[in-house]
């Protein structure tokens, strides 16, 4: 049986991260992969110049014709790009008979909006609900939850917020916060931590993106919450590590990196 992993998410023409980066994390991974595009960049390692959103009709239509033929075993959201679309993808999403990822984006690598201010809400309100986890960065947590983060008990206090908030379960990535990056996981009732050492690296390009798409890939095989992030954060490690130095500005990650 193959296993299939669908993403929702912009594009990024230069490949390393968006829906591009979602696909070559799926496949690295095993698993087949589907994508429905929200947005389309204009970008490179170096800027993002333009962004187009679709309609939020065009989402839901690519989102029903996926889904009445190749329903996937797991899915994530990345870019949305509109009020509208997350409207629509959370509508949806209270019918998926699979887990589903939310990777709040707010922001392009490089400081591009990639969701509006008057999307926080519904994405809070609408999408946090239908998540079986959701994976802020630092500054995204910040975004939703109002909690300023300075430290471990911050980072808890945001983790439990954003499962009051209605994510089954939430992963809070470290890379932003001094010192090792340490994610924290929290399901309601536990914290658990995934540490790794800080690689020194100005390219980092799409991390959040494939590293939420190799959690989605690991739940579509079937791994338990805990062990997906594991598998997930070994991997992306070393994918940190191995990046292969593209571009001219913050260069992609290694998508072919082994899984550990
Ligand atoms: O990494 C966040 C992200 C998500 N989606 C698209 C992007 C980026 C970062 O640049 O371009 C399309």
């Amino acid at each position: 049986m193959t296993a299939i992993a669908l993403t929702i998410a912009g594009s990024d023409p230069s490949g390393g991260a968006g829906l591009q980066a979602d696909l070559k994390t799926f496949h690295q991974f095993g698993v087949y992969g589907e994508a429905v595009a929200t947005l389309v960049t204009v970008q490179n390692t170096t800027r993002v110049s333009r962004v187009a959103v679709l309609d939020a009709e065009l989402v839901s239509q690519q989102l029903e014709a996926v889904l009445e033929d190749m329903p996937p075993s797991a899915g994530k959201t990345g870019a949305l790009g509109s009020a509208a679309i997350v409207h629509s993808v959370a509508e949806a999403a209270r019918r998926f008979a699979f887990p589903l990822v939310v990777d709040p984006v707010l922001l392009s690598t490089t400081g591009t909006p990639l969701l509006p201010l008057e999307a926080l809400q519904p994405l809070a309100q609408e999408l946090l609900p239908a998540a079986a986890l959701v994976t802020p960065n630092v500054p995204e947590a910040e975004a939703l939850t109002g909690v300023a983060i300075r430290g471990p008990d911050h980072a808890r206090q945001a983790a439990r917020r954003l499962h009051e908030m209605g994510a089954r379960a939430v992963l809070l990535t470290g890379g932003h916060m001094a010192g090792e990056p340490v994610d924290l996981l929290f399901d309601g009732s536990t914290f658990l931590d995934f540490s790794a050492v800080r690689i020194a690296t100005p390219h980092t390009h799409g991390t959040g993106c494939a590293y939420s798409a190799a959690i989605t890939a690991c739940l579509a095989l079937g791994m338990a919450l805990p062990e997906a992030v594991a598998r997930a954060k070994r991997w992306i490690t070393e994918a940190i590590r191995t990046s292969p130095g593209l571009g001219h500005g913050a260069g992609p990650i290694n998508h072919r990196a082994a899984i550990l």
